[in-house]
């Protein structure tokens, strides 16, 4: 039996050699690849914050476990993306200005992917400018943002408020996500669309 534990503790003390064999042997062994990730490696990540949260952990640790987790979905990503369904419009998705969490970002991106999207993966620290220049040149339909701090989810504001100005507003649909972000606030911030985790993100990204 898949020893999902070991992957488990592997993300929590940050072994990325560890996480890697254990994740090879799960999807091995035949674990669904999006359970391996909502029931196994967010819950150990949801643990570093904790720790985190109450001095036990600190920075260096997070960055150690956020490896052995980039080490996971290396393997992971491949899987989501291997939709092979038609062409559903292109996405420009990105980290939100100030912010420098990208994993849950690049889980959405895979799943879009999967989903039959054409991702434009922006990276984080994402200036507003640089999502319209996303919609401007390459003529992204969907504006996709991410943000992990409650300090950063002002930027989502910004953005679209840059949209606006720039004249784009009513050409593209702007989704939202990430931890400190609720269905409320993307309404209150004029957004369009609204995931609470990757694996929404595709309906999120059909319904508009
Ligand atoms: Co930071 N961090 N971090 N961190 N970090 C959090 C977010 C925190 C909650 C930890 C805590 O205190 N419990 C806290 C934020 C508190 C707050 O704002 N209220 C925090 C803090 C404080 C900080 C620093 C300020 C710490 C410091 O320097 N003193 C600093 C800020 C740096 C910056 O961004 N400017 C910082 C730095 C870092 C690292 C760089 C060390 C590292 C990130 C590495 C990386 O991403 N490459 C890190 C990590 C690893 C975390 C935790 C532990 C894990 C985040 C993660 O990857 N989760 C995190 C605690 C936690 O989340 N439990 C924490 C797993 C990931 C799969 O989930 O990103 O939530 P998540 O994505 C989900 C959903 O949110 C959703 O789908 C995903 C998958 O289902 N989703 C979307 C995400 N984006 C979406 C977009 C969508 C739709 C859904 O549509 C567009």
């Amino acid at each position: 039996m898949a020893d999902l534990k070991a992957l488990h503790d592997a993300i929590l003390t940050g072994d990325a050699k560890v996480a890697k064999s254990a994740t090879e042997a799960a999807l091995g062994e035949g674990v669904e690849p999006m359970a391996l990730v909502q029931d196994t490696m967010m819950p150990a990540m949801d643990e570093v914050g904790k720790r985190f949260e109450c001095n036990e952990y600190f920075v260096p640790e997070l960055l150690l476990a956020a490896r052995a987790m980039k080490a996971s979905l290396e393997l992971i990503r491949p899987l989501l993306a291997a939709g092979g369904v038609e062409p559903a419009g292109r996405v420009a998705i990105g980290t939100v200005k100030g912010d420098l969490h990208d994993i849950g970002k690049n889980l959405v991106a895979a799943m879009l992917e999967g989903g039959g999207y054409e991702v434009i993966d922006l990276g984080v620290n994402v200036d507003p400018q640089k999502f319209v220049a996303a919609v401007k040149e390459k003529n992204a339909r969907i504006v996709a943002m991410s943000a992990l701090l409650t300090t950063t989810m002002p930027a989502m504001k910004t953005t679209i408020d840059a949209l606006r100005q720039a004249g784009l507003r009513d050409q593209v649909k702007v989704m939202v996500g990430g931890a400190p972000v609720n269905e409320s606030y993307a309404r209150e911030i004029g957004a369009d669309g609204f995931s609470r985790n990757a694996a929404g993100a595709v309906a999120a990204a059909r319904a508009l």
